[in-house]
């Protein structure tokens, strides 16, 4: 039997890194992507490293204060990212669980699972009981809500920077004619073989989701993603009832009970979780099995690394969102291929810091 793992220390730094593409969305402009780095440090040596990113730099230190409030707590204890998992809920739960201390816990999660596998010198989907293998993807890293002009080019870059045969449109425009021209431009740039979702980043009130969706619904569009707020359960049982381009939705679930409460209202056609909220990989399987249940495909939100091995142990895996904002702090980044991504064949997640890059885009540590 070899050592138990028990936590040593843990390292946390944020960074700031320049986006290739500015995100514009309905939920915001992002000019720079902030990033909070996790090294933990375990008695035996093993490092599991895991980040997270807040969108915003200014919510960083209160996400900071919880993980160094976790990390104090199981300090010197064997851990096993189960039992972790739900000592941090128990500990969080009087803070109240959406929010930075989901984001917290979901970080060291992530940092677990990744010691643990590279404890156990396997790739973290064959530690599942998966096998490595290639994802179908699709390219998230663009066609924001832009200058409709840029769109038709910046569709045909988003083909060919990986042989991607799917990509994401923003919209959420106040006209429908907006919303329409951008459809255009991007179907002028890769033609209609593409498969193209469209994101709407909560931008309507239901009455005007209804009309939209219906307006939009013969344009041989992949998803509907979040037309409405993300919270409005029944607003999206009324909406998935009417149209018939799917819905998803999920990347604001903090939970893997608040994708539940979605799949028992039949409130989504399609499902999709953000690591940082679901509650990193623990999180993840336990959403993953809900979402297999009712049949209801699963997607990653962001977190393209983790994801990469998290679809290939998820009964009905979907899309993997493909963004590459962490690059460039990452050692090895990940290299999609023909629209597909697989993770490294390496012990753990296979995130490693590019030390200098870090050095440089450092804002604390
Ligand atoms: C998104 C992601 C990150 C920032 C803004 C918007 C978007 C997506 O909702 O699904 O990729
Ligand atoms: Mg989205």
């Amino acid at each position: 039997m070899s050592e138990p793992l028990t936590i040593k220390a843990l390292k946390i730094r944020a960074v700031v890194v320049p986006l290739r593409r500015p995100v514009v969305a309905s939920i915001g402009r992002f000019d720079t992507w902030p990033l909070i780095l996790l090294d933990l440090e375990t008695q035996g040596g093993v490092v599991g490293r895991s980040y997270v990113s807040p969108y915003r730099a200014s919510a960083v230190p209160a996400i900071v204060a919880e993980l160094r409030d976790l990390a104090d707590t199981f300090k010197g204890k064997v851990f096993a990212p189960f039992d972790a998992f739900q000592s941090a809920a128990q500990l969080l739960n009087p803070v109240g669980l959406s929010g930075i201390t989901t984001i917290a816990a979901s970080a060291l999660d992530m940092a677990l699972w990744d010691a643990l596998a590279k404890h156990a010198g396997k790739p973290l989907a064959v530690l599942l009981g998966g096998s490595l293998g290639p994802v179908r993807a699709y390219n998230s890293n663009g066609l924001w809500r832009h200058e409709v002009g840029t769109l038709a080019a910046e569709a045909r870059a988003l083909h060919e920077e990986g042989g991607f045969q799917a990509m994401k449109l923003r919209l959420g425009n106040v006209h429908l004619d907006a919303d329409l021209a951008a459809i255009e431009a991007v179907r002028d740039g890769v033609g209609s073989d593409i498969d193209l979702m469209v994101d709407f980043n909560q931008a309507l009130g239901l009455g005007d989701a209804m009309r939209r969706c219906h307006e939009l619904d013969d344009k041989g569009l992949y998803w509907f993603e979040e037309p409405i707020a993300y919270d409005n359960i029944r607003g999206y049982a009324q909406l998935a009832a009417k149209v018939r381009t799917p819905l998803q939705m999920g990347e604001n679930y903090y939970g893997a009970r608040d994708l539940y409460a979605f799949l028992s209202a039949g409130a989504v056609h399609y499902a999709m979780a953000d690591l940082m909220r679901i509650g990193g990989v623990s999180g993840w399987l336990r959403a993953a099995h809900l979402a297999a249940a009712t049949g209801v495909q699963f997607s990653n939100h962001l977190y393209p690394e983790i994801a990469a091995h998290l679809l290939r142990v998820t009964p009905t895996a979907h899309w993997l969102e493909w963004v590459d904002w962490a690059n460039p702090v990452l050692a090895e980044p990940l290299e999609p291929r023909r629209g597909e991504v697989s993770a490294k064949d390496v012990p753990g997640v296979g995130i490693e810091w590019n030390e200098k890059s870090v050095e440089r885009y450092l804002v604390s540590a």
